[in-house]
């Protein structure tokens, strides 16, 4: 759109990918008078990860919105003579103050804070190199690590701006003059409705105190359900600590002023009962227009045991008294917390222990579970010495029993990830590595390793 402020985005849907870890090495140590040198496989470089940083520097999610797939580097792999792999580039992504970041409907965080950081996708581990393999029963072990993948998922980015002070009201009412009178944000200023399309923040200075202010765009009834361009804005002034209802004297689309209020009321209500909760003075503007004194002192009577203001955001008459009274509240009104995330932190993270195993409909007994599908990913299926290593895990943690206990038997496939096994109960030949009840044959294999 040719508009640049209808480009203000405030929601993106994403994908995360966090580099996958490096694959170690495998290699011997050869020199020239050395015949059987020892293990110096090099491990693999860790991958890179994906960062979400808090910037007041930055307004919108446009940028993420338009470019959602966000991918760290993967690690390099190890190398003989115990070269480690180089670490996979981290990708650090910049998001507004306000931004939610949100995965199958729970926060994972809530960035409020300008540098705060948040880990969102953690790149995988390097695998080992077979110099970790060495044991003093297995000195020349032909093993090493495929590299761990990187976290992958998608997400939702939900920004709503953070402002201590929203300013509401129905359009044309003075919020953008108001705004304008009071800080240093230049909004468009018109005498028409829906002057304003997004948000606009400023900070306001007063007797030595500071906050910041957010005019939204005009609210008009049935705001709640989409109307106007009301509900796309209202959330960003949830979690405002004051709201100011701005009110037009000569009332709005023949609505008479105390109607008006009360249409706005409901309106905010309606979208969430939070913005009720809210303390909201009202202002009556326009003070320097005749008729204005009298509006004051009807809505005064009408609304008892609410503030009242008479203001003229044009002439500054009475803005002094409303940013006393405003600085005055603010410090004893505690944020609402919107979002339970703890600071920076995810708070959803996949399980990480144990397995399942199921029978799916052509037979095979599928098994899933982070850690085990984890350990098959790292697997590199090209070493025999892997493969007897895999066999030995598999067996400790359990699956042979809990395969059997499922009616696995000899022949019948089982999947993991993205392999396929054929179980055996045939007894491993007994060698210096012990001997092993049950095995898996690999007879598919879809990936190349
Ligand atoms: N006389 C007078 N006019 C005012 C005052 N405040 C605002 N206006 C005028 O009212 C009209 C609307 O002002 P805006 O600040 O754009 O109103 P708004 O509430 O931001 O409107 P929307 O963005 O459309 O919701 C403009 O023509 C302003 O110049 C005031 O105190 N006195
Ligand atoms: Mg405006």
């Amino acid at each position: 759109m040719a508009n640049r402020e209808a480009a203000f985005i405030d929601t993106a849907h994403i994908f995360l990918k966090a580099g996958k870890g490096g694959n170690g090495s495998s290699s011997f140590r050869r020199e020239k008078y050395i015949p059987y040198g020892g293990p110096d496989g090099g491990h693999g470089g860790r991958g890179g990860s994906v960062w979400f940083v808090a910037s007041s520097n930055i307004t919108t999610l446009r940028e993420i919105a338009f470019h959602p797939h966000i991918t760290a580097g993967d690690g390099s792999p190890g190398g003989g003579n115990r070269r480690d792999g180089a670490d996979g580039e981290d990708k650090t992504l910049y998001v507004p103050l306000g931004t939610v970041v949100k995965r199958g409907g729970a926060a994972l965080a809530d960035l409020k804070a300008d540098g705060q950081r948040f880990l969102a996708a953690k790149g995988g581990r390097g695998g080992r190199g077979n110099t970790a393999f060495k044991t003093r029963f297995n000195t020349a072990p032909k093993i090493s690590e495929n590299g761990e993948p990187g976290e992958e998922y998608e997400a939702w980015l939900e920004l709503s701006v953070l402002a201590d002070v929203g300013l509401v009201g129905f359009p044309n009412a003075g919020k953008s003059t108001l705004l304008s009178a009071v800080s240093a944000a230049r909004p468009k200023i018109a005498d028409y409705p829906f002057t304003t399309l997004n948000p606009n923040i400023g900070m306001v200075t007063h007797k030595n105190k500071s906050f910041a202010a957010a005019d939204i765009p005009g609210l008009i009834e049935g705001a709640h359900e989409g109307r106007g361009l009301g509900d796309l804005f209202l959330k960003h002034v949830l979690r405002t600590k004051l709201l100011v209802h701005l009110v037009d004297p000569a009332g709005f689309g023949g609505l008479k002023p105390e109607k008006a209020v009360r249409v706005i009321e409901k309106e905010l209500k309606q979208f969430h009962p939070l913005l009720a909760r809210k303390t909201a003075l009202l202002a009556v503007n326009k003070s320097d227009l005749p008729g204005a004194a009298e509006v004051q002192a009807l809505l005064q009577k009408k609304f008892k045991g609410r503030e009242v203001f008479l203001i003229s955001a044009a002439t500054g008459k009475g803005l002094g008294k409303l940013l006393d009274r405003i600085i005055k509240l603010l410090p004893s009104i505690k944020e609402e917390d919107l979002y339970r995330a703890s600071e920076g932190a995810a708070v959803f993270r996949s399980p990480e222990e144990g397995f399942r195993v199921a029978k799916d409909h052509t037979g095979a007994f599928v098994v899933s579970g982070a850690k085990i599908e984890k350990l098959i990913a790292m697997t590199n299926f090209s070493q025999p010495d892997s493969w007897d290593r895999l066999r030995r895990i598999l067996r400790t943690i359990g699956l042979d029993k809990a395969l059997k206990k499922a009616g696995a038997e000899a022949g019948d496939a089982v999947r993991i990830a993205d392999r396929e096994f054929e179980w055996s109960d045939e007894a491993l030949p007994a060698g210096k590595r012990g001997k092993f009840a049950y095995k898996y044959r690999k007879f598919r294999q879809d990936y190349g390793d």
